[in-house]
């Protein structure tokens, strides 16, 4: 197995990261371009999002073919210089294989529409009445997952947009297809994958109506998705490599599974409950207050019983599908370097293999769209729509999508103050907060107190202390709805970890005596203060290590 529990991994989008050749979308020279200031993180791995052919109906998660590269983005050349310049910085590349569905663009689903049988069964269709769909499943974008094809007079499933067709992996054609894929990119130097929505692979045998919900329940973490990881995993050699699946409304014991590293599967996983505890019952399109309590449940129960049973989480606030962690947990107006570094402490310093999402190193936020006119994604798009018809006002619909629309992470990198960014010379696909004036690379780079050196010294820290990746965990001020606190030990060392969530000062249920300790990272100036700790400044963040 790659080293990947030391590794610190940086997410790329590159439709958003740096547009080296002027029409105002990310390419891959533009990340050439910036290996250095990638490799200045410390980071181990790049992960970049798709830049295969696509008709980029849902931003490259929509395949066309996945052995060629989007002209938009570059060339195979391009990216094999990316690969060859990473690996000499001492960086491996991973890709992103969305091998639950394809683009409807592909040859694969274009042979299938012209009624060739055997690519017909590389897809999920079903016959049926013209006005009644097969189930009643939703589709994750909203509306219905099938939709109907006249000439074959049959459905097919889609649980994303109409353009992404779900594949059959029962098919052990589609299973050896898609090794190939993955032998094809290992061959080119690749390190590793990310693969997209991986657990939703496996459907059942029996498609029927979901009376109780949108009809997740019958293919997240299907019947026959270990027996295909596993599958997958060994016939394309990819075992040694680090891989992470994203697993949509999966369970612990599932992830436990996926990870465990006797299984065979993979290396680790994404999950998304808690990014989801500012939902309101569930439903992403309603804002609420987020829940801290639900919150370090959450982190507490996963950090536990990964550790317990052998599984292993990859750490992460921040995506391309997410809004920007410092404005949903954090307090942009108030304590905006504050929270930002509290929230990186706070993830960096687990059990875990902790992910930086492109700008999150700065502090980025969302970008505050006013109007409709200025939102890309497909998903948000959607949804405005809906929201409306169910009653929302334009300006209540726009609100949730100011917090919660996935273009909250996609806004152009914020490279410096000048007129775009310096993402582009020109103006971008998607519009630039007017924060990047100072927001930004070129600033923070040389200040040592920003949120930028901040998050270098956490990749750094990684890699001094074992104690990080492989000490065990235990929480501290359980009860303690404001704080999430915990201690890390291995071999006699000790890291204790303290994050005030609060914007306001907190007094510890039970003052901390770190007599013995040395302080080894804080997001406050040095206070001496004896060796008892009582109080917690707002957002503080603070860490100890005995050795
Ligand atoms: O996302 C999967 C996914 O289900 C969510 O992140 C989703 O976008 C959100 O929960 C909807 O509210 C992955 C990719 O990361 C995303 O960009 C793709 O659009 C999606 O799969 C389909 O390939």
């Amino acid at each position: 197995m790659a080293d990947f529990k030391g590794s610190t991994i940086y997410q790329i989008y590159p439709k958003s990261f740096c547009d080296s050749d002027g029409d105002g979308i990310g390419d891959i020279r533009g990340i050439i371009s910036r290996l250095d200031y990638i490799k200045s993180l410390g980071v181990d791995y790049i992960w970049s999002t798709p830049f295969f052919l696509s008709p980029q109906k849902d931003n490259g998660y929509d395949v066309e073919d996945y052995r060629r590269v989007n002209p938009q983005f570059g060339t195979m050349e391009d990216v094999e210089e990316l690969i060859e310049k990473a690996g000499e910085r001492g960086m491996g590349l991973m890709f992103d294989m969305v091998f639950n569905h394809t683009s409807t663009r592909h040859e694969w689903f274009q042979r299938a529409l012209s009624g060739e049988k055997k690519y017909m069964d590389y897809y999920i269709f079903r016959d049926g009445d013209p006005q009644a769909p097969p189930t009643n499943w939703q589709s994750k974008f909203g509306g219905p997952a099938w939709e109907y094809v006249p000439s074959l007079r049959k459905w097919y499933l889609h649980l994303f947009d109409v353009t992404q067709a779900d594949l059959n992996w029962n098919n052990p054609e589609v299973r050896n297809e898609l090794k190939d894929v993955l032998r094809f990119w290992k061959e080119k130097g690749v390190k590793g994958f990310r693969f997209d929505v991986v657990n939703l692979i496996s459907k059942p045998e029996v498609f029927e109506d979901d009376m109780e919900g949108d009809g997740r329940r019958f293919y997240s973490d299907g019947p026959r998705v270990h027996e295909f990881l596993k599958e997958l995993t060994a016939d394309s050699g990819i075992g040694d490599m680090v891989t992470v699946g994203e697993m949509s409304s999966t369970s612990l014991e599932h992830c436990i599974r996926y990870t465990d590293p006797a299984e065979h599967e993979l290396s680790m996983c994404f999950s998304f409950h808690h990014l989801k505890v500012d939902y309101k019952n569930g439903n992403k399109w309603e804002l609420a207050k987020p829940d801290y309590r639900r919150l370090k449940e959450l982190l507490m129960t996963w950090q536990r019983k990964m550790a317990e049973h052998n599984g292993w989480n990859a750490l992460f606030w921040c995506n391309h599908d997410q809004p920007r962690i410092v404005s949903r947990l954090g307090d942009t107006d108030r304590y905006w370097k504050e929270s930002a570094k509290m929230l990186g402490t706070c993830i960096h310093l687990l059990r875990g293999t902790p992910y930086i999402f492109q700008g999150e190193e700065l502090g980025m936020t969302n970008p505050g769209y006013n109007k409709i006119e200025e939102y890309r994604d497909v998903e948000s798009i959607n949804y405005y729509h809906i929201m409306l018809q169910e009653g929302k006002t334009e300006e209540e619909a726009l609100e949730v999508l100011r917090q919660r629309s996935r273009d909250n992470g996609r806004s152009p990198m914020q490279w410096n103050s000048g007129e775009y960014a310096g993402f582009s010379n020109r103006e971008p696909w998607i519009g630039i907060p007017a924060n990047h004036t100072f927001i930004n690379v070129e600033d923070e780079d040389g200040d040592p107190d920003s949120i930028l050196n901040y998050y270098r010294k956490l990749t750094a820290l990684r890699k001094r202390y074992p104690i990080i990746q492989e000490g065990m965990i235990e929480f501290l001020y359980e009860d303690q709805e404001e704080v999430f606190a915990y201690r890390r030990t291995r071999n006699g060392q000790e890291l204790i970890v303290l994050n005030n969530f609060f914007g306001k000062e907190v007094t510890l249920q039970k003052e901390l005596s770190h007599a013995g300790y040395r302080r080894l990272i804080g997001n406050y100036p040095q206070e001496d203060s004896g060796t008892m700790l009582r109080t917690l400044r707002p957002y503080e963040s603070i860490a100890f290590i005995k050795e």
